[in-house]
């Protein structure tokens, strides 16, 4: 590099470090550390591929709904998931990610997406707990996420977390009419709620001193919580929320602690998160096999709307030179 180039590429650097310690957004034509590019293409990859599995276990209980009411609520918020997808997956463009390239990434197992996915939904219940807690999980991870430091990713998220408070007050009030209905529809509220409570608090990552991730992240205005902070602001908010409902959060040592002013809980099992994140999760194999068969079957829909797009611009074009011509001939 020449000594011209060198004080440029230090004038650029400063210009980011001032941007983000003065708290303002990073755009994307701005000039950023190859890092924080690759760390915001992880996250928010992860983050888009996360929408699109998530359509799987709540779009298994579409066709089984119990009312057309039911069903129409699912549809529309299976396809408020993919949308949030939509969004993110453009995020992740605009810093020079392929949307091709990370959709091979994740039927090849090379990116990630959230754990929580790998679990199945075994009753209509599952519908609900859902709404309830793994919304209810995102929206205290993501509501943060609107003031992160990379633009793009932040406005979409302020979208995405309206649509999500709206989730979850759906699965919420799903579980309190089922809790006002049969013995057996409570029992089947109960059982949910013990299935996904510690998976809901796997979602916010790894503890703290394991997260390899969160120093660098914070430090960029990237996240502005950690792993642990967010966790407990869920336990925090959830538990009250669980006494409402009139169900048991599956964890003998949830106690209140008036020192702390927080609610003191049991220890996640983290061998099972691990192992989920190998791969190895009750769902993990049927959710990426169901995903790449989406994508081969949609092959011929790309095809098409490439072919479109392609005789439109070539329409486009022709119609700009016969512009330009009867300009030149005028
Ligand atoms: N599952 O250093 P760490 C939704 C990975 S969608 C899988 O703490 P970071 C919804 C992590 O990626 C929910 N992997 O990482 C949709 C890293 O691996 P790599 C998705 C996880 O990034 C439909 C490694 O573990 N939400 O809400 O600083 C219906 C070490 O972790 C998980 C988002 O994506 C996990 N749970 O922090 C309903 C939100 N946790 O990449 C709901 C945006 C960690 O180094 N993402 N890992 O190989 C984030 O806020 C952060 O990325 C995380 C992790 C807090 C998730």
């Amino acid at each position: 590099m020449t000594a011209l180039a060198d004080g440029r590429a230090g004038e650029l650097e400063a210009h980011f470090d001032e941007t983000i310690a003065r708290d303002r957004r990073i755009e994307p034509r701005d000039w950023m550390p190859d890092h924080y590019r690759a760390t915001m293409i992880r996250q928010i990859a992860q983050h888009a591929h996360s929408e699109i599995i998530g359509m799987q276990p709540e779009g298994n209980w579409i066709t089984r709904a119990p009312s057309l009411r039911r069903k129409a609520v699912l549809i529309a918020k299976v396809q408020d998931e993919a949308g949030h997808g939509m969004y993110l997956y453009s995020a992740a463009e605009t810093l020079g990610a392929d949307r091709a390239d990370l959709t091979a990434k994740l039927v090849s197992g090379r990116q990630k997406y959230s754990s929580i996915f790998n679990y199945p939904t075994l009753t209509y219940a599952d519908v609900g707990v859902i709404g309830w807690l793994v919304d209810g999980a995102a929206i205290c991870n993501q509501v943060p996420l609107c003031r992160s430091s990379y633009g793009p990713y932040a406005r979409a998220m302020v979208r995405i977390c309206k649509e999500e408070s709206f989730h979850q007050r759906q699965g919420y009030e799903l579980l309190m009419t089922m809790m006002r209905g049969s013995e057996a529809q409570r029992a089947m509220v109960q059982d949910a709620t013990n299935r996904f409570w510690w998976p809901s608090l796997m979602m916010f990552g790894p503890p703290d001193d394991q997260s390899p991730n969160t120093a660098q992240s914070m430090a960029w205005g990237i996240k502005r919580h950690t792993n642990d902070e967010l966790r407990q602001r869920f336990v925090d908010m959830t538990v009250p929320q669980a006494g409402k409902l009139g169900v048991t959060l599956p964890d003998p040592d949830l106690t209140w602690n008036s020192e702390r002013g927080h609610y003191d809980f049991g220890a996640v099992d983290w061998a099972e998160f691990t192992a989920v994140l190998k791969g190895n999760g009750p769902c993990n194999a049927q959710r990426v096999a169901q995903r790449k068969a989406a994508h081969d079957d949609g092959a011929w829909v790309r095809e098409a709307a490439a072919a479109r797009a392609a005789k439109q611009a070539a329409r486009d074009r022709a119609a700009r030179e016969q512009d330009t011509r009867e300009q030149d001939t005028a």
